[in-house]
C-alpha cells in the first residue's frame, strides 16, 4: 500500500484530493492540523506521530523532523537502503505534499515584530519538500495545490517520470524562493547599513527610478557590499550612474594606465577621459585655467566634464584613482550629484564632504572587487541572465585594418580606446567621437545609428567650436555662473541665440558686457579645418549599416574609425572611408550595453 504524507499550510482542494487518494488505495499520513482537517472531513487518515513515536513538540517547530519521516522518504529502491529502513522498523514514503508557512505575506505586514516573522519560518515542511524532490526519481513530490488534478490522473494511469520531474524542480524553485525571502529579511534586519553591523551586505535607496518608486535597496548576496556611502543617501539611478561609470573609468585606466574620469548622466557618459595634460586653451575650455596645479586625475575630470559640459550639469562623477584636492576643487565648484572613487584623500573629503550643505553623495568602492561573471536581472517580473561583458579592450582590439589606409598613431590608438570603452559602457545604440584623450562627442540610446553618428558628430563640433578665440574672449559680466556659461556658449556656437526672441534672447544677450555677433559661416569652416587636423577617432557599438555614417564621420573630423563589419554594406561602407583616407578597423566584438 503506497503512503502519502500531508503537511499543507494552504489547505486548498485539500478534501477532494485526499479523498482521491484514499479511492487510489493511498495510507495517509498528517501533521497536526492538516489530519485533523481531513479526519474531520471524514477521511481516513493517520498522523505522522505514528510513525515517529515521538509527540510534535516546542509548540510545533518539531512536527516532521524525524528518520522515520526523511528515512521514508530518502530510501531508494536498493538492498542497502532497504536494510537500513528495516533495522529500524521504517517503511517507505512515496508521495509528499506540502506547501510552507506564509512567510512572505507575513513579513510584508506593516509592522510585524522580528519574532512573529522568526516563528513563520518553515523548517520541517522545507525539508519535507527537499528530501522527496532530491529523491525524484521514486517519490512524488506536490508543493502546489493546483497540481492535486494531474498527480491523480497520472497516477491512475501509471507513473510519469516527467511529471515528477517536473514537480521536483517546482518544489526546489519553490524552496529556493523562499529561502530568498528570509534572507532578504534578516538582509534588512541584521546587514544593513542603518544597523551597526560588521558585515553590510545592502543599503537603502531613498527611492527608485521616480520618487514615488519606493520602497528601493541595493544589496549583494554573498560577501561584504563592496561599495560604502561616505556622505549623501543615494537614490537608484546615482547607483546605476555610479556602478555604469566606475566600471568605465577602473577599465580605461586598467587599459592605458593613466587615470581615469567620467561624467555621467542617465546612466550613460557625457564624457570620459584620461589624464591627458591640458594645454592653455583647453584650460580656457574646461574652465579650469584660474587652478594652478592640476593632477593627472583633475586633469582627466577637466576633460570628461568639458566634453558636454550642458550635459554633464548634475552628473555623478567616476574617478579611477584616490580622489585629491585638485579634483575636489574642480567637482566642488561644478553642480554635480554625486562622485564614486576608490578613495578620498583627508583635504578632499574635507571639501566634499561640505558640497550640497553635506548632502553631495560620495560612494567608496573596493578596487579589488570583482563582479560575478553572470549578470542577472529582472524585467517585468521575468529574470533575464547573460555573462558579463568582460571583453577587455586592447591594442589587438584594432588590429584588423580593413581600410587602404592603414596607419594608426599612438595617439590613434589611446583615442580608438577612449571611444570604444566609452561606448561598451553607453546605453546602446551608441557612437563615440574621442581626441587627446577623452570622449568629444557621444550619440547615445538612439534607435537608429546615423542618428547616434550625427548626435555624436554635433556634440564634437559644437566641441570644438567651443576652442574658438573668439569663444574664448567672450566679454561676460561678471555675475554669470558657470553652468549659465555653459549653456550661453551652447546658444553662441549652436547660433540658436539668434533664433530665440523676446524673453529668451534678453535673458541671453542679457550676459555680455557687450552682445557678440554671430560666427560667420566662414569662422565656422576655417575653424572646422582645423579640426580635421586633430584626428578624431571614432568608435561605433555596432557596424555601420550604410556609408552614411562614414560620410557624417568625415565631415566631424574622423580620420580613425572602429566599427566591427557584418553588414551587407560592409564593401560600400569601407569604400567610403578609402574616399577619405580614413583608417577603419573590424572590431572583433559588439559592445551593445543595456
Ligand atoms: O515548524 S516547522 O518547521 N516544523 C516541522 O517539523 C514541520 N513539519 C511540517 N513546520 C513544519 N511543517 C509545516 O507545517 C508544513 O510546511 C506546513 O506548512 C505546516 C502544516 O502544519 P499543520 O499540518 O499542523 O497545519
Amino acid at each position: 500500500m503506497p503512503t502519502a504524507i500531508l503537511s499543507v499550510y494552504d489547505k486548498t482542494n485539500l478534501i477532494e484530493f485526499a479523498k482521491d487518494l484514499s479511492a487510489l488505495g493511498f495510507s495517509l499520513l498528517g501533521s497536526g492540523g492538516t489530519s485533523k482537517k481531513i479526519r474531520d472531513a471524514g477521511i481516513e487518515i493517520g498522523d505522522v506521530q505514528d510513525i515517529t513515536k515521538a509527540p510534535e513538540m516546542l509548540g510545533g517547530r518539531v512536527k516532521t523532523l524525524h528518520p522515520a519521516v526523511h528515512g521514508g522518504i530518502l530510501a531508494r529502491d536498493i538492498p542497502s537502503d532497504n536494510s537500513d529502513l528495516d533495522k529500524e522498523g521504517y517503511s517507505k514514503i512515496d508521495l509528499v505534499v506540502c506547501n510552507l508557512y506564509p512567510f512572505k505575506e507575513t513579513v510584508a505586514k506593516p509592522d510585524v515584530s522580528l519574532a512573529n516573522a522568526v516563528e513563520e519560518i518553515d523548517i520541517g515542511g522545507v525539508t519535507l519538500l527537499r528530501a522527496a524532490a532530491k529523491n525524484h526519481e521514486r517519490v512524488s513530490i506536490l508543493s502546489d495545490p493546483t497540481d492535486y488534478k494531474s498527480f491523480v490522473e497520472s497516477y491512475k494511469a501509471g507513473v510519469d517520470q516527467s511529471l515528477r520531474n517536473k514537480w521536483a524542480l517546482k518544489a526546489f524553485s519553490h524552496t529556493a524562493d523562499y529561502d530568498s525571502a528570509i534572507s532578504n529579511y534578516f538582509r534588512q534586519q541584521y546587514a544593513s547599513l542603518d544597523s551597526n553591523t560588521d558585515l553590510v551586505q545592502r543599503f537603502p535607496l531613498r527611492y527608485g527610478a521616480n520618487p514615488h518608486q519606493k520602497p528601493a535597496q541595493a544589496y549583494v548576496t554573498e560577501g561584504e557590499m563592496p561599495i560604502k556611502v561616505v556622505s549623501g543617501s543615494p537614490g537608484y539611478i546615482n547607483l546605476l550612474d555610479g556602478l555604469n561609470s566606475w566600471g568605465l573609468v577602473k577599465e580605461l585606466a586598467e587599459a592605458l594606465s593613466l587615470p581615469a574620469a567620467a561624467s555621467f548622466k542617465h546612466v550613460s557618459p557625457a564624457g570620459a577621459a584620461v589624464g591627458v595634460p591640458l594645454n592653455d586653451v583647453e584650460k580656457k575650455v574646461f574652465m579650469v585655467d584660474d587652478l594652478k596645479e592640476l593632477s593627472p586625475l583633475a586633469t582627466a575630470y577637466a576633460r570628461a566634464r568639458g566634453a558636454d559640459r550642458m550635459s554633464s550639469f548634475g552628473d555623478f562623477i567616476a574617478l579611477s584613482h584616490e580622489v585629491d584636492y585638485a579634483t575636489a576643487r574642480i567637482i566642488n565648484r561644478e553642480v554635480s550629484d554625486g562622485v564614486i572613487a576608490p578613495s578620498y584623500s583627508k583635504e578632499a573629503l574635507e571639501i566634499l564632504q561640505k558640497k550640497k550643505g553635506g548632502k553631495y553623495c560620495m560612494l567608496q568602492i573596493d578596487p579589488s572587487f570583482t563582479p560575478s561573471d553572470i549578470e542577472t536581472r529582472s524585467v517585468y517580473g521575468i529574470t533575464l541572465q547573460q555573462r558579463r561583458n568582460d571583453a577587455k579592450i586592447t591594442n589587438e582590439t584594432f588590429s584588423n585594418v580593413v581600410s587602404s589606409e592603414k596607419g594608426m598613431s599612438k595617439q590613434a590608438l589611446i583615442d580608438l580606446t577612449v571611444a570604444t570603452i566609452a561606448v561598451k559602457y553607453t546605453q546602446s545604440n551608441s557612437v563615440g567621437y574621442a581626441v587627446n584623450g577623452a570622449v568629444v562627442g557621444l550619440g547615445a540610446g538612439q534607435q537608429s545609428r546615423i542618428h547616434c553618428t550625427r548626435l555624436a558628430g554635433d556634440k564634437a563640433d559644437n566641441w570644438w567650436l567651443r576652442h574658438h578665440p573668439r569663444v574664448l574672449a567672450l566679454p561676460w559680466k561678471k555675475s554669470v555662473k558657470r553652468a549659465e556659461k555653459a549653456n550661453a556658449i551652447d546658444l553662441f556656437v549652436t547660433g540658436e541665440a539668434w533664433r530665440a526672441t523676446g524673453s529668451e534672447r534678453a535673458q541671453w544677450e542679457s550676459m555680455f558686457e557687450e552682445v557678440p555677433s554671430p560666427l560667420t559661416e566662414e569662422e565656422v569652416k576655417s575653424h572646422a579645418q582645423q579640426f580635421k587636423e586633430l584626428g578624431v577617432a571614432c568608435c561605433s557599438d555596432a557596424f555601420f549599416p550604410f556609408p552614411d555614417n562614414v560620410h557624417r564621420a568625415h565631415r566631424s573630423g574622423v580620420k580613425y574609425v572602429a566599427a566591427s563589419i557584418g553588414s551587407v554594406m560592409d564593401e560600400e561602407v569601407i569604400k567610403a572611408a578609402n574616399e577619405y583616407g580614413i583608417v577603419y578597423s573590424a572590431l572583433p566584438l559588439r559592445l551593445f550595453h543595456h
